[in-house]
């Protein structure tokens, strides 16, 4: 499919989150975000190929995915193009990215990458890994490493008891789940698992206060255990507290309701071990 930018809001909208998604993005040099003028998506778990036909070689590009979250692994084919392009993989963050074997420059804003001629940058509010590449006449293999699919965001999640807020800093989404504090408190949201086996899921927290937090959690109503959360020292230091689980193929809605002291919850992964 192909889409202005119009098209590209609607289609972040409908895969955001889920972290399959694969997009390459060609732009024209001197502009930004606005650069896009064409746009493909794949979602698939495994292998994907889809087509870009390339109006100045008259010919239809090929790219292709192939997304290994067990290996934490997403490689892309990106075809021979007579222009510079941005690829867009909803993810983590990478570890690394590299090019036919070369580590790439990690960029640690948007713009730097919108002046560099390659590198990558990963957008914590999109859960977007960008990786630009200059123009070639070869096909490029670009490889991320260390990544997992793209968190579901708890602010978007179901809420019982607890607030959204954005006053603490380094969170991903819009913000993060604020109030989590009492009894009877609980944030549940709706994943997906694409294999059945055991996963990691990771929720990302704040926890501010001396002691370790817990919270039980469920999935499908089913507890499957307890999960302990540490201090980090202060409210604006974000950690990662993972449980270990067997999930079956399809939606698994991930519920953790509160069991002892105050935390911030950021958003949840479910990852492959
Ligand atoms: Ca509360
Ligand atoms: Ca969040």
């Amino acid at each position: 499919m192909s889409a202005g930018t119009g098209g590209l809001r609607s289609a972040l909208a409908a895969t955001l989150y889920r972290g399959s998604a694969v997009f390459l993005a060609i732009y024209v040099a001197g502009s930004a975000i606005s650069f896009l003028v064409h746009l493909f998506m794949a979602r698939a778990l495994g292998a994907t190929s889809y087509g870009y036909f390339e109006d100045s070689a008259n010919q239809t590009r090929t790219i292709t995915s192939t997304e290994n979250f067990a290996g934490h692994q997403v490689t892309v084919s990106v075809p021979p193009l007579s222009t510079k392009s941005t690829l867009q993989v909803a993810s983590s963050k990478p570890t690394s990215v590299t090019k036919d074997g070369v580590t790439m420059t990690a960029h640690a804003t948007l713009a730097a990458l919108q002046s560099a001629s390659e590198g990558w940058y990963w957008d914590p509010v999109q859960q977007l890994t960008l990786v630009k590449t200059a123009s070639s006449a070869a096909a490029r293999s670009v490889v991320l490493n260390g990544v997992d699919k793209a968190a579901y965001e708890a602010e978007f999640g179901t809420n019982t008891g607890t607030t959204t807020n954005t006053d603490h800093a380094g969170y991903t989404g819009t913000g993060f789940v604020d109030g989590f504090e009492t009894s009877g408190d609980a944030v549940s949201v709706d994943t997906q698992a694409d294999v059945t086996g055991s996963h990691v899921l990771k929720f990302r927290y704040s926890n501010g206060a001396a002691t370790t937090a817990t919270r039980t959690i469920q999935v499908d109503g089913v507890t499957v255990g307890t999960l302990n959360l540490p201090t980090t020292g202060n409210w604006d230091t974000w950690s990662t507290a993972t449980l270990t689980t067997t999930l079956t193929t399809g939606k698994r809605t991930v519920k953790a309701i509160y069991g002892t002291g105050g935390i911030n919850l950021d958003n949840i992964t479910v990852a492959r071990p």
